[in-house]
């Protein structure tokens, strides 16, 4: 059997309702990758069925690993994630796969070449079906203005759907400090530190009722999230060398036919 060449983080807090479906989803579209693919199902303290569910998943071709994170947060349990995988190319995804995992055939071609790969909302070619409420979409514009001066060029930090060259991402989750929802500006902002620019794709994207954010408990939190990652930035210098995957690593996933 090849070696695994993709592995695919889904932070899970109790999500056994939307994590059967979105896990079925998911592998269905991993087993057609000209590449071997696993999953690693990042839980904390779930208080559901989540794990159970994981640690029953049938075998198949494609592994699904179950991770426990000892810090509470998606950034948190994120991060685990990355720092447990191997592979020549990670990234990560949500449990109720609200981006269409459709598009990773085009994420995986583009890596052949590009070191970071990020789902975008703001794409024009992109398809989003449900919006936020008001209240929610209001903050998100908030927060899309901070965190455009954090990563500029990137329309939109927080789609969660997000893949980097192995190396990359396990040197930008070594240095991520963010445990919460704001993570990914952190994680990207890193990795453009590291000399390597996001690009990104079009998505299908859908609001799947069940949403772990709520604006009343997070959105302070994350606002103040993200004057934090301002402030761990300035004092983080560029590096130059970019750790990108090896041409054995990329070799593992055949060109579109
Ligand atoms: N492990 C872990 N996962 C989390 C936590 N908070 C959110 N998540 C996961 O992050 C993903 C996105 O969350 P979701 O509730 O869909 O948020 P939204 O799509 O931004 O409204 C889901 O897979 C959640 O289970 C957490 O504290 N720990
Ligand atoms: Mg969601």
């Amino acid at each position: 059997m090849s070696p695994i060449a993709v592995e695919i983080v889904v932070p899970a807090f109790n999500e056994a309702e939307r994590l059967p479906a979105g896990l079925e989803l998911l592998c269905r579209r991993l087993e057609r990758l000209p590449a071997r693919a696993a999953v690693l199902v990042v839980d904390n303290a779930s208080s559901d069925a989540t794990a159970e569910i994981v640690r029953q998943w049938p075998g198949g071709p494609v592994e699904v690993r179950l991770i426990h994170c000892a810090k509470r947060g998606k950034g948190a349990a994120v991060r685990a994630g990355i720092l447990s995988s191997r592979a020549g190319i990670v990234g990560f995804c949500d449990a109720d796969m609200a981006t269409d995992p459709a598009v990773l055939d085009t994420v995986l071609q583009m890596m052949r070449v590009h070191p970071v790969i990020i789902g975008s909302r703001t794409h024009l070619g992109s398809r989003v079906e449900a919006r936020h409420s008001r209240t929610r979409s209001g903050g998100a514009l908030l927060f899309r203005r901070i965190a455009g001066r954090l990563v500029p060029g990137v329309g939109d930090t927080q789609c969660g759907f997000k893949f980097f060259h192995g190396d990359l991402a396990r040197q930008a989750a070594r240095r991520q400090r963010s445990n919460g929802f704001a993570f990914d500006v952190e994680l990207l902002a890193r990795c453009v530190r590291m000399g390597a620019a996001p690009v990104e794709v079009p998505v299908t994207w859908n609001d799947v009722p069940g949403s772990k954010f709520s604006v009343l408990r997070h959105g302070l939190p994350v606002i103040a999230e993200l004057a934090r990652i301002w402030f761990l930035l300035r004092r983080t210098p560029a590096v130059r060398a970019v750790p990108s995957a090896s041409a054995a690593e990329i070799a593992l996933i055949r060109p579109a036919a």
